[in-house]
């Protein structure tokens, strides 16, 4: 199969390619696109190098799919333009997410409303899809009432330039590209992306929008504060559900235990529970701190981490692409 990936010098475009590989993505000719200024330099993928081409160049090369992690405004410009040549895009941007017209999907929650037509392809946040993973299977059984969840978010999460800014400051170098509004180091900066109108931040709307699309469930609530730490191995959220229905502690985590792509840690008098210096480099979403909160009927707290880059991001649209490709869609 001919696949673009679009954005691949970037953080997740970098990821992706490791994924494709590592998974055995029947790949025939890997197309990487970048900005202009990147065009004739290559990327690596197994090994050989293969050379950047341009937007249009790819799209005259009829790749049959197309993985986009290169911003908003790209893909609201270049996806239709694949997509009207027959390539499926899986877009790991906003552009598309709640746009009612597009799919937004978690393979192991709602992939089976993908169909043949779905050209644009939505992949949710990354600290959406970690929340979810959890969420889904409790809302199954227990039919979630309310949500809080505080995220603790990678600098990963922002990009290259953030990782850099983090690293100069841990190493004294105060002259750095400084990406946020203050120093990330022995900080934490309530602020992941712009203030709306409410004062809430665009990360913030997307975990409290995005998980009822994915779940197709509008009757629960969910309010979120999104903060940055200076992390690199992913994303953490610190999680207080209400339930419609009263549940035994036992079971809620023996069927966390049994839910594809979830990772129970949980054994605190050992020190056991999630953390994204375990959870870089992995899929896996990992749920631990699973405990009745004593303030009020049929609530529980937990904790759940994952790397935004894999699970929260490239994984995540390759599982999408091993999907279409299983239901002989693309
Ligand atoms: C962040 N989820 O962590 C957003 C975009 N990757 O900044």
């Amino acid at each position: 199969m001919k696949v673009a990936v679009v954005g691949a010098t970037g953080m997740v475009g970098q990821i992706m390619l490791k994924v494709l590989s590592e998974r055995k993505f029947p790949i025939s000719e890997l197309i990487p696109v970048a900005s202009e200024k990147s065009v004739g330099k290559a990327v690596t993928y197994e090994g050989a190098a293969y050379p950047i081409v341009s937007m249009k160049d790819a799209i005259e090369k009829r790749p049959q799919l197309a993985l986009f992690s290169a911003g908003g405004e790209t893909s609201l410009q270049w996806a239709p333009q694949f997509a009207e040549h027959g390539t499926f895009v899986v877009d790991n941007s906003s552009a598309w997410r709640m746009d009612p017209s597009k799919k937004l999907v978690v393979p192991e929650i709602n992939a089976q409303v993908l169909q043949s037509e779905d050209k644009i392809i939505a992949n949710p946040n990354c600290s959406t899809i970690q929340l979810v993973m959890v969420l889904h299977p409790l809302n199954q059984v227990y039919n979630i009432k309310r949500v809080v969840v505080s995220t603790y978010q990678s600098v990963t999460g922002t990009g290259k330039a953030a990782v850099d800014q983090l690293n100069s400051e841990i190493a004294g170098d105060a002259s750095a590209q400084k990406v946020y509004p203050y120093e990330i180091f022995k900080n934490a900066l309530p602020q992941c992306d712009v203030f709306d109108e409410m004062d809430y931040t665009k990360e913030e709307l997307k975990l409290m929008r995005e998980p009822k699309k994915i779940m197709g469930d509008n009757t629960f609530s969910l309010t979120a504060t999104a903060v940055r730490v200076p992390v690199q191995g992913g994303h953490s959220e610190s999680v207080n559900i209400e339930f419609e229905n009263e549940f035994d502690l036992k079971d809620v985590v023996d069927l966390l235990r049994n839910t594809p792509g979830v990772e129970v840690m949980d054994d605190v008098k050992n020190k056991i529970y999630p953390m994204p210096l375990y959870s870089e480099g992995k899929d896996e979403v990992f749920v631990g701190r699973i405990r009745r909160d004593p303030s009020q009927p049929n609530t529980l707290n937990l904790w759940i981490v994952a790397d935004n880059l894999r699970k929260g991001a490239a994984t995540n649209a390759v599982q999408i692409a091993e999907y279409l490709l299983s239901k002989n869609l693309i």
